[in-house]
């Protein structure tokens, strides 16, 4: 590799090995190749025919860029195993990677939509700037948000798609030699201490995972499985647990909302999975990564997101979700009010053991740290609706309060706030 694509790659100080968010290859800056941008040099052994080519560069601008075989200039980076694009910032910073894993619709994607948007407004005022790591590779997310949140017509009820099993827009197929591995999309962001204007050089690349819950389930094709192994880097396991979807609890939960009337998805009713079946068998796939006994608890913490608690959080009346977790202190800056967090997760762990306690056993056999975070990502529930002879639960944008929904994830990146200097250790 010569010299000078390394200093292309790296204009400024950088990492001196970087960490690929879609394949978990660890190299070093000078070997990363770039991906071409003339309309003639398509097709790439490994990521497909349709695809830009990839290349190592021998050739550069007076200003240093790649240029590619065809003549135009580059700036779009690949990892040199996989080949799938990776944002700049994955050379400057350290990635932190999360995964947000659950049963098929118990609300990951409006989760994930839900908790972007409102980071956005909250980690600034935590001392951290949010923003995307590059805005074209986390484009479903922003379908999400600008969904939920920003539509021409704020009454009109809308829905975000189903997370694909296959290709879609949350999973790639890369071909490393005989082997076809399916990589998930990830979501990613640089959350760097400072203020708007005054960054600072010290930041973490976040990178986050939405996942079909269709390949936790047991009995899923192992085979045609995507890989998984961003369990095992997650700096915290974040688990969806849908209330609405458990027999027991659904009696409990308010009949306003059509999911406990017909079901998950409209039609569904009586299809609810054992959702603590799919957190065994995030447990076990994490086991078998690290090549660990069950004796053995996981030590990155668990947070088990008790999704839709719009719908039941009414049984417990000692719990309040009408406002946010969060402190001020004299100087204006916020931080998580642990507190009040943890007797929440009391309440929830007690409610929940009361009538799924299978969950329970199956999250304190799994990690030694637990914690149980209510949320709504909507803060109202969806309606029934029937458009162009189809049937879908919509929600209004006009009508979207997300409660608690940023918690998970401040909690989640505790540590990374305690090396970036803006919470004590
Ligand atoms: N009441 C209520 N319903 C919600 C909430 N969040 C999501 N839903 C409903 O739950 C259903 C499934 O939500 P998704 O976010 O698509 O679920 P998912 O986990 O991504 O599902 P898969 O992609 O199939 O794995 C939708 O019909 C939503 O209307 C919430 O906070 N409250
Ligand atoms: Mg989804
Ligand atoms: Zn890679």
């Amino acid at each position: 590799m010569p010299q000078q694509t390394a200093d292309a790659a790296t204009d400024t100080q950088c990492l001196p090995r970087i960490k690929c968010p879609n394949c978990w290859n660890e190299f070093e800056p000078c070997d990363c190749v770039y991906i071409s941008r003339h309309e003639t040099l398509l097709g790439d052994p490994i990521v497909g025919d349709e695809a830009q080519m990839r290349f190592l560069p021998s050739r550069f601008s007076g200003n240093c860029m790649a240029v590619d075989p065809a003549g135009l200039t580059c700036h779009q980076l690949a990892c040199p195993r996989c080949h799938l694009e990776i944002p700049r910032a994955s050379l400057d910073f350290h990635p932190a990677f999360l995964s947000i894993v659950g049963a098929p619709g118990c609300g990951k994607s409006f989760l994930l939509g839900s908790m972007c948007w409102t980071m956005r407004k909250v980690l600034p005022r935590l001392g951290l700037l949010f923003t995307d790591a590059d805005p074209t590779l986390n484009q479903v997310v922003h379908a999400y948000e600008q969904t939920l949140f920003l539509a021409e017509d704020p009454t009109k009820p809308v829905s975000i798609r189903k997370t694909e099993l296959d290709g879609g827009d949350l999973y790639r197929s890369v071909q490393l030699g005989l082997h076809e591995m399916r990589l998930p999309r990830p979501f990613l962001f640089t959350i760097a201490a400072g203020q708007e204007g005054q960054r600072d050089a010290r930041g973490r690349l976040l990178v986050l995972y939405d996942n079909a819950g269709e390949h936790f389930l047991p009995g899923s094709d192992a085979t045609r499985a995507p890989v998984t192994e961003h369990l095992v880097q997650s700096a915290a396991i974040l688990f969806v647990f849908d209330p609405t979807q458990d027999p027991r609890v659904r009696r409990l939960c308010s009949t306003d909302d059509p999911q406990v009337q017909h079901g998950t998805r409209p039609g569904q009713a009586g299809t609810a999975v054992r959702q603590e079946t799919v957190m065994s068998e995030a447990a076990a796939r994490i086991r078998k990564h690290l090549g660990r006994s069950p004796q053995r608890l996981h030590d990155r913490p668990l947070i088990v997101i008790l999704a839709k608690a719009d719908a039941w959080i009414h049984n417990l009346p000692d719990v309040d979700l009408s406002t946010e977790p969060f402190t001020t202190d004299p100087d204006g800056r916020m931080s998580l009010d642990m507190d009040r967090v943890r007797a929440v997760s009391g309440s929830c762990e007690a409610f929940i053991d009361a009538h799924c306690p299978e969950l329970i056993a199956a999250a304190r056999s799994f990690c030694s740290e637990v914690l149980f975070v209510p949320v709504s990502a909507t803060g109202c529930h969806p309606e029934l609706v029937e458009q162009d002879e189809r049937q879908f639960y919509g929600v209004r944008p006009s009508s979207m309060r997300p409660q608690w929904v940023t918690v998970p994830l401040v909690r989640a990146l505790d540590e990374v706030l305690v090396e970036l200097g803006v919470k004590g250790g």
